[in-house]
């Protein structure tokens, strides 16, 4: 599916969504982002939208899914979710205050349902800074969930109940991670994208690894965007046979983003082309 010119690397949410993760369920595209607060001076959020599409340029908001109201545990930082399905059911794995919960549904809009009633993986559990989930459910039925920031990047197994750990948390050596970890599978490859930590350059470039297992080793194959901002985070999902990058840019301020999209082109040995034009944005104080 060819997205019109106009809508490439162009903003598609509303102000003020980030850290954009882009699921297809039912042929319609779903966008579970951060929901960032006009005015705030810090990722302050305290629940989630979800926006749909099935022509990736007319969305719909389907209002708040989630929140922190939803659950007991934690009352502050609503901060970059995912979601996935299996078996009928959608499992919404979202951090709240350094540590990651599940909820439950019957439909990719909700209603969610806090299915533990306390965190799936607790604060500072292996020494992760335990934010950004992403989960995957490899062809054999495997399910892992990563996560992690401050470069240090953490999966465990979950068993088909999508909300039980089965196992420990491994430590993944991924080169230059910082956080915002996305993984997709393509032609028998495992592919990392996430926001690399290069000196002084922290979470300003979308970096990538490649494996042939979910558990690596990994081979670093370069950057995938460079949105000149303060911060980077993203998605990336094939649609209709074509892939796309849903990812966010600095908008006023770090903490007021802007989601864009924009098609992801391959070569022949599977390497990612990366973007090489760049939506305007606002950079706003660091
Ligand atoms: O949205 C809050 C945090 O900002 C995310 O958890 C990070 O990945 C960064 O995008």
């Amino acid at each position: 599916m060819a997205i019109p010119a106009a809508t490439a690397q162009r903003q598609i949410l509303p102000d003020f969504q980030a850290d954009p993760t882009a699921r297809v369920f039912a042929g319609r595209v779903y966008v579970y982002p951060s929901h960032d607060l006009p005015g705030s001076t810090y990722w302050d959020m305290v629940d989630w939208h979800v926006f749909s599409s099935d022509d990736l340029v007319t969305w719909k908001d389907h209002g708040v899914i989630f929140g922190l109201r939803d659950i007991t545990w934690a009352k502050r930082y609503a901060w970059a979710p995912d979601c996935i399905e299996r078996s009928g059911r959608y499992y919404f794995y979202f951090p709240a205050d350094e540590q990651i919960g599940v909820a439950v549904g019957d439909s990719p809009t909700g209603p969610f349902k806090d299915a533990l009633g306390r965190p799936l993986i607790g604060r500072g559990e292996a020494g992760i800074f335990a934010i950004d989930p992403c989960v995957f459910i490899d062809d054999d039925g495997q399910a892992y969930l990563y996560f992690g920031g401050g470069s240090r990047l953490g999966v465990v197994k979950l068993k088909p109940d999508m909300i039980t750990r089965d196992g420990g948390i491994t430590i993944l050596p991924m080169p230059q991670y910082h956080e915002g970890i996305w993984v997709h599978k393509r032609a028998g490859l495992y592919y990392f994208s996430y926001p690399s930590s290069r000196g002084d350059r922290i979470a300003n470039l979308l970096e990538y690894s490649i494996a042939r297992s979910p558990l690596g080793p990994f081979e670093h194959k370069g950057v995938i965007l460079d949105n000149r901002s303060r911060n980077v985070h993203g998605s990336i999902v094939e649609v209709r046979g074509e892939w796309y990058l849903f990812y966010h840019i600095q908008g006023p301020s770090p903490y007021e983003r802007r989601v864009c999209l924009a098609p992801l082109h391959y070569n022949p040995d599977g390497t990612i082309q990366p973007l090489t034009e760049h939506p305007v944005f606002a950079p706003g104080p660091e």
